[in-house]
């Protein structure tokens, strides 16, 4: 992408309304816009990272064995009706009345409508396991929206639901969900932490959050500090076979967001870690609560029916945006981490309409989209002070910066943007850099 013909309206002062360093980050680097109270548009660069975070959560879902499917937005209120959860969800759904007086509600979550689309065709365990899952934007009219996107009331989330003939299965299910969350997580550069959890509106009595820690935080969390040693499962883990031990591993150190007094109880005072953290993810296991009373039943090897045993699987795609953030910035902007960076490199024409400056950004830009590194040309009249600032305010993991002093001498400068590491190289020897 050349930066004269996208779109990348960048702030120079710091917005008012923004309280955190994600949220203000995000709206001076141009990656949002505030609709309405919690309703974002997503800018350009904002969007290229919410497609990236997204890919590496379904990469991961797929890996484990859950098949994607898009539900849409809007429910029947009468499917709510059947599990007995329209009454009860209150203020925060938004519900809608549509040209027929139909009642509707604007998704928060899709227990209903899986189990619904799940009964429709599912009869016997010899179909089972099944897990489906998408990704698709909720709403919840939440009280106090905030920190931009941590807490909207529009919000992107991946969830996935998981149906078994049996609690066993159903754990095991469960675990996979688990596993894949460690890998997501690390993929996309963060470290995130299960604790285990309350489940309330969704309701069972197995859930556990997994949470990033960060200053920011709206939790408080309790943690045994050896818990950020443990080993993520690599690509080959085998989602066939025995998961209990790694979840085990994870859920044996104590690790939870409330109930300090259990927590010192348990945990030796060298081991203590109390911070604040961000909720990513959420995974629950609710058996038959919804199954049951929509009749989602199979039958089993014995021929009798029951009904399906169920769990969810929730990751919070835009609220990740910012929680990397918050992982990953500094004084002067947002550090990527190459996975799910905007554009792999920032190259920074120092002066377009130079001859030997132009050949050369011409040729990096050409080997580096060849190469699959996405690259933003600076190709603008901006000043370098400003070039330079933008590049940092938008955290590239690279910076690669040509101009007509250094190409006399047949050099060209290389900037790591997580280290502020400088180096002065030939353009082939930065570009080997870069790729690799
Ligand atoms: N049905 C279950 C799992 S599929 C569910 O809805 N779980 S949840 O309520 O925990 O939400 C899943 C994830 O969505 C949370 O972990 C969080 O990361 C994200 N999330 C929840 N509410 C918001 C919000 N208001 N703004 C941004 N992200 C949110």
């Amino acid at each position: 992408m050349r930066l004269s013909r996208y779109f990348l309206p960048v702030l120079k002062q710091n917005p008012a309304e923004a309280q955190i360093a994600s949220h203000r980050l995000m709206l001076r680097a141009g990656m949002l816009r505030q609709e309405a109270a919690g309703i974002y548009a997503w800018l350009p660069l904002g969007f290229r990272v919410l497609r990236k975070i997204e890919q590496i959560v379904r990469e991961e879902m797929d890996r484990a064995g859950a098949i994607e499917v898009l539900m849409p937005t809007l429910q029947l209120a009468d499917l709510w009706r059947e599990s007995g959860r329209y009454d009860d969800y209150g203020a925060e759904m938004l519900r809608i009345t549509d040209r027929h007086e139909r009642e509707l509600l604007y998704g928060p979550t899709n227990e209903e409508m899986i189990t619904e689309i799940f009964r429709a065709y599912i009869k016997s365990y010899k179909e089972l396991p099944k897990n489906l899952y998408h990704i698709q934007w909720k709403f919840r009219d939440e009280q106090r929206p905030r920190f931009g996107v941590m807490r909207g009331r529009e919000f992107l989330m991946k969830d996935a639901y998981s149906f078994d003939v049996d609690d066993e299965r159903g754990q095991a299910s469960y675990n996979r969900m688990f596993v894949a969350y460690l890998r997501s997580f690390q993929r996309m550069g963060l470290q995130a932490v299960p604790m285990r959890a309350e489940t309330g509106p969704i309701g069972g009595d197995l859930s556990h959050e997994f949470i990033v820690l960060a200053q920011t935080g709206e939790s408080a969390v309790f943690l045994d500090r050896r818990m950020l040693e443990l080993p993520v499962p690599g690509e080959e883990v085998d989602y066939d076979g025995d998961l209990s031990g790694v979840v085990a591993d994870w859920t044996r150190l104590y690790a939870a967001t409330e109930d300090a007094a259990r927590y010192e109880a348990e945990t030796a005072e060298a081991d203590r870690l109390t911070a604040r953290g961000i909720e990513v993810g959420q995974t629950f296991y609710f058996g038959d609560k919804y199954s049951k009373p929509m009749k989602a039943n199979v039958s089993g090897p014995d021929g009798v029916d029951r009904p399906a045993q169920m769990g969810s699987y929730g990751v919070g795609i835009s609220r990740l945006a910012g929680a990397l953030i918050e992982a990953h910035h500094d004084e002067a902007g947002i550090i990527w981490p190459d996975a799910v960076a905007p554009f792999g490199v920032g190259v920074v024409s120092l002066r377009p309409g130079d001859k030997a400056v132009d050949a050369a950004c011409e040729s990096a830009y050409a080997a580096l989209t060849r190469a699959g590194k996405e690259p933003l040309l600076d190709d603008t009249d901006d000043r370098p002070g400003g070039k330079f600032a933008t590049m940092d305010l938008i955290g590239l993991p690279w910076q690669l910066i040509i101009g007509p002093r250094g190409l006399a001498t047949g050099v060209v400068e290389l900037k790591r943007r997580a280290t502020g590491e400088r180096r002065t190289l030939k353009l082939d020897e930065a570009l080997a850099a870069i790729c690799g």
